[in-house]
């Protein structure tokens, strides 16, 4: 249970051919290189061996003979990493590690899911349980292919249509399966971020240009997939669909190679699905977007990243077992820690650093790099 606590799952929903397999490949393999292992404050290592393997294989393929993975055949793949932080000084004593991993589940939903009709009662009944593994994700990336949205230019708005449709028709189909007796779920993705995929094929694409045409041409269709979710879960207007969005990429292709160290918003990827549902939540909470109990349980799903937000503003304090500082945490010190920014951001972060405090140095610097895929205009938020 506790551990469950600090797990964080992103769900990453894309049409076949949109580069979800290239891109979980080149965001694990190129944190095994040697140079991000010795720069990073935290080692992501793949719980599961042979899985970890396989996709540093992908990587290396891209990396040293412009190989590409092969196309993901109608089986979803959850990848489970572990970020481990790097061993510090550790002032605040060894027994009082809350993150000492802390885990992101990566779930790949092989595209044609949402594309095309099931083969047969056997595929329809993988596909509700695979879906059912939504429950424990807070962030969901609906992927938009930069090379789609190339092909179709003039048409931009077609794709996206279709992009947004198919998503929706797919949860919709499986409403009933998902939803037992009807009752709506408190736990599932409220954060759908729209995200561009193979970028590189864009240069000139900042993510207000991404924006933009999501807006004008396909805002009927986001409102429509908003209100199919909203008609999932329970406080239904705690969602944030269609409002933040990123520009990904996994490399950079040219004839007969594949730059893999030139990427575009790979490193958003974790502090994405670490920060952003726990600052929401905590958003909506003040809105009273959602009533008491349901904030409650959504707060207690993100609260032990709550528990070391507070820890980043040096207020709260690691006395005991972690089960009982999770109840310890007052909402008041939280939301000042989720306000944490700019100058401050960074004090605080050079000082962890300086007393290899490697738990706070790495959650401010997650915050760090939204804030710097802001200035960048590669990640744009929503302020509501
Ligand atoms: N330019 C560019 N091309 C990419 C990028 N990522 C993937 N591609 C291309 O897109 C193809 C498909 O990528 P995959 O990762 O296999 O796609 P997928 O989403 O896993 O597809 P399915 O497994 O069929 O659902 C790759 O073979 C590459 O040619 C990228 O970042 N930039
Ligand atoms: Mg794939």
């Amino acid at each position: 249970m506790q551990s469950k606590e600090r797990e964080q799952h992103i769900a990453v929903f894309g049409e076949s051919g949109s580069g979800k397999t290239v891109m979980v490949s080149s965001f694990y393999g190129a944190m095994q290189e040697p140079q991000y292992l010795q720069k990073s404050l935290f080692h992501l290592v793949a719980d599961d061996i042979g899985q970890g393997a396989r996709l540093h294989r992908n990587y290396l393929g891209m990396r040293n003979s412009a190989q590409l993975p092969g196309p993901t055949r109608f089986s979803a793949t959850s990848y489970s990493f572990s970020v481990k932080l790097k061993d510090g000084a550790d002032a605040k004593g060894v027994k009082a590690k809350p993150f000492d991993a802390l885990r992101l589940v990566w779930h790949d939903y092989p595209g044609e899911w949402l594309e095309e009709d099931v083969s047969g009662p056997e595929e329809a009944q993988r596909r509700v349980d695979t879906f059912k593994s939504l429950l424990g994700s807070d962030v969901a990336l609906l992927l938009v292919d930069g090379q789609r949205l190339l092909d179709n230019s003039g048409e931009e708005e077609r794709y996206l249509k279709s992009v947004l449709g198919n998503v929706r028709n797919g949860l919709l189909s499986l409403k009933d399966d998902l939803l037992d007796d009807g009752k709506p779920l408190v736990a599932f993705p409220r954060i759908w971020i729209m995200a561009l995929s193979k970028s590189d094929l864009l240069p000139d694409l900042d993510v207000f240009k991404l924006r933009d045409p999501i807006i004008e041409k396909a805002c009927d269709d986001v409102e429509e997939l908003r209100r199919v979710i909203a008609g999932l879960v329970e406080a239904g207007d705690a969602l944030s669909v269609g409002e933040d969005f990123v520009l990904l990429s996994s490399a950079k292709f040219a004839a007969g190679e594949i730059e893999v160290t030139e990427r575009i918003g790979l490193e958003l990827i974790l502090p994405l699905a670490a920060m952003l549902p726990f600052e929401r939540h905590l958003r909506w909470a003040q809105a009273k977007l959602i009533p008491g109990k349901v904030g409650e349980q959504l707060l207690v799903r993100a609260r032990g990243l709550a528990v070391a937000t507070a820890l980043l503003s040096g207020k709260a304090k690691l006395p005991g077992p972690i089960g009982m500082m999770l109840h310890l945490v007052d909402l008041k010190v939280v939301d000042e820690a989720a306000k944490l920014a700019g100058d401050k951001l960074r004090e605080i972060n050079a000082e962890a650093l300086a007393q290899r405090d490697y738990l706070r140095a790495a959650l401010t610097r997650f915050q760090m790099d939204l804030e710097k895929g802001e200035e960048e205009q590669t990640f744009l938020r929503s302020r509501r």
